[in-house]
């Protein structure tokens, strides 16, 4: 079958990298990129559609139009922002999904990815190798919006039969377009930093261990997981991925060993350092080896080589 995919939120850090793998794999004229905001470069034969995920009836004319047989939904407000603006994160995280869960129910969509987040866990979870299924009381409202979905999800798959697949990202660490808003974003900019300034204040504490992963193992793992046997997966709430956990002591030593004239220093009492402490240290992913054959590819040291060649290589 000829898949016809919809990227919603398609011009975020997530989305752009995932458009293009997927353009590659389907070809340009299969994706159809959406976002609130007109994307900065658009190639030739590359399709874009402006949407807003929380105007139902702008979404369901864009689904009409187009008739995706998959949909990547990854319009979101991340873990920081989110606590600037609680009502707003709330509303485009859960109302988002909900939109796009009728439509799909409606329109008889059937396959669409959602991602969640290593924030659904939280104080009372277990810190290290923090297993799929364990107490979860996240405090942000990025991570109780983000467990909400996935409830959301399971309960659409069990009732309506939608083939919703979804990952519990960890920080995502990649050099093609920067994140917004996030607690793990120090990870990408202490690169940008180290190759612009030599020096990096960092807004976490330097033993913060937090799981993380290199960009091209999320889109490989999120690609492996929407190609996966439907029959295979077990879980439709969403999958924990480990990636590899570090500190920012960590990270600046591998950073060290490429730039040795880098320096690191640190800051203390910024918020985001309670949403850090709240989530996990690392992250147990069982589940996804053996439903789909998950495996990692960039280990700290590949990843902080290949960011700082890239950064190099394209600044
Ligand atoms: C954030 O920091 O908010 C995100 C996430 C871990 O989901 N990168």
């Amino acid at each position: 079958m000829k898949e016809t995919i919809i990227i919603l939120g398609a011009n975020g850090q997530i989305g752009t990298e995932l458009a293009m793998a997927l353009r590659n794999k389907f070809g340009s004229q299969q994706i159809i990129t959406s976002d609130i905001r007109e994307p900065q470069t658009l190639g030739e034969n590359e399709i874009f559609e402006p949407a807003n995920v929380l105007d139902k009836v702008e979404l369901k004319s864009l689904f009409l139009k187009h008739k995706p047989t998959q949909i990547y939904l990854l319009a979101a407000m991340l873990s920081a922002t989110g606590e600037q603006y609680p009502q707003k994160a709330w509303d485009l995280n859960m109302n988002g999904l909900l939109n796009v869960l009728d439509i799909a129910v409606e329109l008889d969509i059937k396959k669409i990815f959602w991602p969640s987040s290593i924030a659904v866990f939280g104080p009372h979870s277990p810190k290290k190798n923090t297993p799929q299924y364990c107490v979860m009381d996240p405090n942000s409202i990025y991570g109780i919006s983000k467990l909400a979905g996935e409830r959301l999800s399971e309960y659409y798959h069990n009732k309506y039969g939608l083939d919703i697949r979804s990952i519990r990202y960890p920080g995502i660490i990649s050099w093609k377009t920067q994140p917004g808003g996030g607690t793990t974003d120090y990870a990408i900019h202490i690169f940008f930093e180290a190759l612009r300034t030599g020096k990096y204040q960092c807004f976490l504490s330097e033993d913060t261990a937090l799981p993380m992963m290199y960009m091209e193992d999320a889109v490989r793992a999120t690609i492996q997981l929407m190609d996966a046997p439907a029959e295979n997966l077990t879980i439709r709430s969403s999958y924990n991925l480990a990636g590899v956990s570090f500190t920012p002591t960590e990270i600046a030593k591998e950073i060290k060993k490429i730039l040795p004239n880098f320096e690191m220093s640190y800051k203390e009492g910024d918020p985001r350092q309670t949403i850090a402490n709240s989530w996990p240290q690392s992250i147990e992913d069982d589940y996804a080896r053996k439903d789909w054959n998950w495996e990692l590819e960039f280990d700290l040291a590949a990843m902080a080589k290949d960011m700082i060649n890239n950064l190099k290589r394209n600044g």
